[in-house]
C-alpha cells in the first residue's frame, strides 16, 4: 500500500486527480477503487508514453564482440516446452486493415528485402542481453501488403498461445523488424522460429515469437502480460 500512497501522492502533487478522489481512494467500502486508479494510471501513462515516443530515434547498437553469448531464452512456460513450427508448411496470416490479406510462406518472407541489427533486449525480470537479428523491416511490410498506417495497433498471434500488440508509429520505426534470423541463422524454435517480432524500442515482452498472425486494427488487443496488467506501452 505503500508505493500505491506514494504513486496517488505523486498524481495529486501534479493535478492529475482531485484530494475528492483520493478520499475515495481510501474508502473500504470500495476496494476496487485501487485498481480502478491503478488502471487510469496506466492508461495514462500510456498516453504519456506514446505522446513522447519519438518514432526517430533510434535505440542503441552494439558491436558484434559485445553479443551475449550464450543467448537468454525467456517465455512463459520453460524451454522444454516451446512447441516446434514446420517451416515448410508455416504461413504468416495477416488479418484486419490489410488490402492484401494473402498469407506469407517462409519463402516469400525470405525474398523480402532484411535489415540486420546488433541491439540490446530488456526483460522486465531484469535482465539484459545483446543479440544481432534479420529479417524484414515491419514498416515495409505493411506498406507491402496494403496495411491501413492510419490504424492504432498491430496485433500479433503466437503459435504457443502468446499474444502481444503495439502501437502504429513503433510499428513503423525504422528497427522494428519481423525478423528471421539469429545470429546469422534462422531462428531456432525457442527464439521464435519461424518468425518474431525485433522491436528495440520496447520491453522483451513486447518481442512476440513464433509469430503466426499479424493484424491492424483500431480494437485495442492487449497482450499476454499487457492483460495481467503489464504496461501496455512499454518502452525501453
Ligand atoms: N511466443 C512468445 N513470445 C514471447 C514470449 C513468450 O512467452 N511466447 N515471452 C516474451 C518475453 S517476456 C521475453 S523477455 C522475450 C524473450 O526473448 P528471447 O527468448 O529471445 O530472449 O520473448 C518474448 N516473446
Ligand atoms: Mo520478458
Amino acid at each position: 500500500m505503500t508505493s500505491r500512497r506514494k504513486l496517488l501522492q505523486r498524481a495529486m502533487a501534479l493535478g492529475l486527480i482531485s484530494p475528492l478522489d483520493a478520499c475515495n481512494y481510501e474508502d473500504p467500502q470500495h476496494p476496487d477503487l485501487a485498481d480502478d486508479f491503478l488502471h487510469m494510471m496506466s492508461a495514462w501513462n500510456d498516453r504519456v508514453q506514446a505522446a513522447l515516443f519519438n518514432p526517430h530515434t533510434l535505440a542503441p547498437t552494439f558491436r558484434p564482440d559485445q553479443i551475449t553469448r550464450p543467448p537468454r531464452f525467456n517465455a512463459y512456460y520453460d524451454i522444454s516446452q516451446v512447441p516446434v513450427v514446420d517451416p515448410a508448411t508455416y504461413q504468416l496470416e495477416l488479418g484486419g486493415q490489410i488490402a492484401d490479406k494473402s498469407p506469407w510462406t517462409l519463402a516469400q518472407l525470405n525474398a523480402l528485402p532484411q535489415e540486420g541489427q546488433i541491439t540490446r533486449l530488456t526483460c522486465v525480470e531484469g535482465w539484459r542481453v545483446i543479440g544481432q537479428w534479420a529479417g524484414v523491416p515491419l514498416g515495409q511490410f505493411l506498406r507491402r501488403v496494403g496495411a491501413d498506417t492510419t490504424c492504432r495497433y498491430v496485433s500479433f498471434r503466437c503459435a504457443d498461445g502468446y499474444y502481444s500488440s503495439i502501437d502504429m508509429p513503433s510499428a513503423l520505426h525504422p528497427q522494428t523488424i519481423l525478423a528471421l534470423q539469429f545470429l546469422g541463422q534462422p531462428l531456432t524454435p525457442a527464439f521464435g522460429a519461424p518468425v518474431r517480432l525485433r522491436i528495440p524500442t520496447k520491453l522483451g515482452f513486447k518481442n512476440p515469437k513464433q509469430i503466426v498472425q499479424l493484424a491492424v486494427t483500431n480494437v485495442y488487443p492487449g497482450g499476454y502480460w499487457e492483460d495481467q496488467g503489464y504496461n501496455w506501452f512499454s518502452g525501453s
